[in-house]
């Protein structure tokens, strides 16, 4: 079989990580597209170039040419800009969701078959604005941010239990912003619920709730310490783990911005819930109980999005 070709559209610090966990990975063949010359072909180079050393064989090419992208099994798109200390991920709306109609024309043009994920802030809006621009199948379209917000929580409750990461599993749902919905009921530790784990007196509610905290600030924290940008290795492994359950129908059971019709009660919004990642690309989503106070919680984020929704179809009434 040939080799799978994953296109990555924006080749700035996400996009190279990505460049860089794809290859070690052999994903597949790596497209790296950007705006600005050289930058995509620059860092393609430079991780072809240590292939010898780390043991894999796959092509990097990179381009500003979408018609580069043509056939691409898996595209993933960072383009935009991330935000600086003091701004919010919503700040970012305007300038990236015209970005996002460039590369939704794009991804219309030469890759309509492809499994697409979207990376770039505000990320419910952003990937909400990338399906209808593309045209693609909702099911093809997905945003990345529950498992990077999922991927925080447990690293901040294996540090503070002091327990391997590989026993730790989170989920948060909701929006990528400040309503996020990190629910401790539903994480837990070696499959015992984080709810139990207070009760055990593992850990003090006062420190789950601190820990949740800095789960929904966990984007902000790493900004304030970069001063010139925003996360990325955490965002790239994130979205390769997407990546890899669509290209091995894996059927990961992973937090997505997906496309609801209806489940949880909401209709037409993307919003971070659990979703199975297989061939077909979002394939089920995974509608848990929520209590009275998580209900609350996630329409409440819910609710976030749709303003920005709504935001998105105030600059681009087509939409
Ligand atoms: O969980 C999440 N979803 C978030 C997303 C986690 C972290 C970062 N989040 C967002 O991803 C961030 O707020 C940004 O909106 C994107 C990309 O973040 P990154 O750190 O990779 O930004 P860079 O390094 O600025 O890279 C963006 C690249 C840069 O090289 C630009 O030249 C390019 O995008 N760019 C474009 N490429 C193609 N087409 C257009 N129009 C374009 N405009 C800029």
């Amino acid at each position: 079989m040939a080799r799978r070709k994953i296109a990555l559209i924006g080749a700035g610090q996400i996009g190279g990580t990505l460049a860089l966990l794809s290859a070690q990975k052999e994903l597949g063949d790596v497209v790296l597209f950007d705006v600005v010359e050289g930058v995509g072909a620059g860092k393609a180079l430079d991780i072809a170039q240590s292939a010898v050393t780390q043991g894999f064989d796959v092509a990097l090419k990179g381009t500003s040419e979408y018609k580069d992208i043509e056939g691409a099994d898996v595209v993933i798109v960072t383009a935009g800009v991330p935000r600086k200390p003091g701004m919010s991920r919503d700040d970012l709306l305007e300038i990236n969701l015209k970005v996002m109609e460039q590369v939704g024309a794009g991804i219309a043009k030469y890759a309509g078959n492809a499994f697409v994920i979207c990376i770039t802030n505000p990320l419910d809006a952003m990937v909400w604005a990338l399906q209808k621009f593309s045209g693609l199948p909702t099911g093809k379209v997905i945003g990345m941010a529950g498992v990077l917000d999922s991927s925080r929580f447990c690293h901040f409750i294996a540090e503070e239990l002091g327990v391997s990461i590989e026993d730790v599993s989170a989920f948060v749902l909701g929006g990528h912003g400040d309503t996020m919905v990190p629910l401790a009921r539903y994480s837990t530790v070696a499959g015992i619920p984080l709810t139990d784990i207070v009760k055990m007196g593992w850990l003090s509610k006062d420190r789950l709730d601190e820990i949740v905290q800095r789960t929904r600030d966990g984007g902000a924290e790493i900004v304030g310490l970069l001063k010139t940008g925003s996360a990325f290795y955490a965002p790239a492994a994130s979205a390769i783990a997407m990546a890899e359950s669509y290209l091995k129908d894996k059927k990961r059971v992973l937090p997505a911005a997906v496309h609801l019709d209806g489940e949880y009660g909401v209709k037409g919004t993307y919003v971070g819930v659990p979703v199975v990642i297989g061939a077909g690309g979002a394939e089920k989503v995974v509608e848990i109980a929520l209590n009275a106070s998580e209900r609350k919680a996630f329409d409440k984020s819910v609710a976030a999005v749709d303003g920005l929704i709504a935001a998105c179809r105030k600059i681009a009434p087509k939409l």
